[in-house]
């Protein structure tokens, strides 16, 4: 139990919120595949008096005075950024992923230009150009598709097509509900065909690439990585942009993000990164990183011996994506509930070519980095993905989900929330 003393003396009315919060960390199950646990290490940092500071600027040239630690501490962060994902240049102020690719979008392309980006309905995401997002007002998206949804193959044969057509600026990888390696090869060798910059979004996989247990898009050539830091990166809530090598690029992002879409960098977030990324540069972390995917397999295993289909036939990274209402008959939302109610947190989710809508969908989206961060390893995932299996097909029977509920309990008790990763995973 964590303690939230001041604000228990001080304001009673949120404290039970955070107690409340907490208590359902630490019961339940999350299997929200962009979700994680933060060490106490970045909690603190996060928390700490760099919440206080104003910096607009970049370390060594600030516009107001006292930086001499926060310039300490972007510096870090920023050198670990490079290290972690072998880049040239880091730029750590993005207050998340959404801010990281609007300043990436104004630093390659002029208003009107065009991406060619993965299809939403395919796995894309809201910040890759959907129609109801202000970016699409400003320059035009194109998009591919995978050319078998059973499989997860992208149709590069179209991307190529539509990329010649359109003559994309930028041709964007990446997705937050896609459970396969990406051919990095083939988006570079297009994108040189017709002049465009390479950007994978790696926001879901960050932590697998610096972990070493997933291709690094930039030893294929990719110009630019934006990312969040919080999913299985494991650090606090925020983005980032890294570059290849190409510091005229890296100049142009330095000025996108500040001051061309931001104001002062949130400076405690960026302590928080810093300590995180000292944590992913860990030899635990690659660990970690790569108990994440044989987690996600053994789920896999246990959902394909159901014969349950499971989106491009399985995963190569942290994600599932699973037709509940082809192969159980029951809804993504439905699954939501009855899952929430035995203490497993996943989210619902179109799956490609959904006939239903977004809010009662055909899928479930779940992942292993934040029941790996608790050490929880094949045999307990199994257990869970059997029980995931159990509630969804008998979600009217309370007796039958009440136990379930007890059987997650206890298996979080043997898994408390770590307060440090730095020796728990090695
Ligand atoms: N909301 C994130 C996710 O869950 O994938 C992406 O922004």
């Amino acid at each position: 139990m964590l303690d939230y003393l001041s604000i228990k003396e001080q304001d009673p009315e949120l404290y039970s919120a955070f107690v409340g919060e907490e208590a359902r960390q630490r019961t339940g199950i999350e299997l929200i595949p962009s979700e994680n646990y933060v060490s106490r290490a970045v909690r603190e940092a996060n928390g700490s008096v760099f919440t206080n500071k104003y910096s607009e600027g970049y370390p060594g040239r600030r516009y107001y005075g006292g930086q001499e630690f926060t310039d300490t501490i972007e510096t870090i962060a920023i050198e670990r950024a490079k290290q972690l994902f072998k880049a040239k240049y880091a730029n750590v102020q993005p207050l998340g992923g959404a801010s990281a690719n609007m300043a990436m979008y104004f630093a390659l392309m002029e208003p009107g230009d065009t991406v060619l980006g993965m299809d939403l309905s395919h796995g894309g995401h809201l910040t890759h150009g959907h129609p109801t997002t202000s970016i699409n007002k400003v320059f035009n998206f194109v998009r591919y598709k995978m050319k078998n949804v059973d499989t997860g193959e992208i149709d590069y044969d179209e991307l190529r097509t539509v990329a010649l057509e359109h003559k994309p600026k930028i041709i964007l990888a990446g997705f937050s509900a896609y459970t396969r390696e990406l051919e990095y090869e083939k988006f570079v060798t297009i994108a040189r065909e017709v002049g465009a910059y390479t950007v994978a979004d790696m926001a879901h996989i960050a932590g697998l690439i610096a972990g070493g247990v997933l291709k690094n898009p930039f030893d294929y050539g990719f110009d630019v990585m934006t990312m969040t830091t919080h999913k299985s990166l494991r650090g606090p809530r925020g983005g980032m942009i890294v570059v290849r090598e190409d510091e005229d690029l890296a100049k142009r992002i330095n000025r996108t993000v500040f001051p061309g879409t931001q104001g002062g960098p949130h400076m405690h977030t960026i302590a928080s990164k810093a300590v995180a990324f000292g944590e992913a540069l860990h030899p635990s972390f690659k660990e970690y990183s790569n108990q994440i995917l044989k987690n996600a397999k053994a789920m896999e295993q246990v959902f394909k011996d159901k014969k349950v289909r499971l989106l491009c036939g399985g995963t190569d990274n942290h994600m599932l994506l699973a037709d509940v209402y082809g192969s159980l008959g029951i809804t993504g939302q439905e699954a939501e509930t009855v899952l929430d109610e035995v203490g497993i947190t996943l989210n619902k989710n179109m799956i490609a070519d959904d006939s239903r809508s977004p809010l009662d969908p055909s899928g479930i989206r779940f992942g292993t980095p934040a029941m790996t961060t608790r050490g929880m390893k094949e045999t307990e995932v199994t257990r869970l993905a059997e029980i995931m299996l159990k509630a969804m097909s008998e979600q009217k029977n309370d007796k039958v989900l009440e136990d379930l509920k007890l059987e997650v309990e206890g298996i979080c008790s043997f898994f408390p929330v770590p307060e440090s990763f730095i020796h728990a995973n090695t």
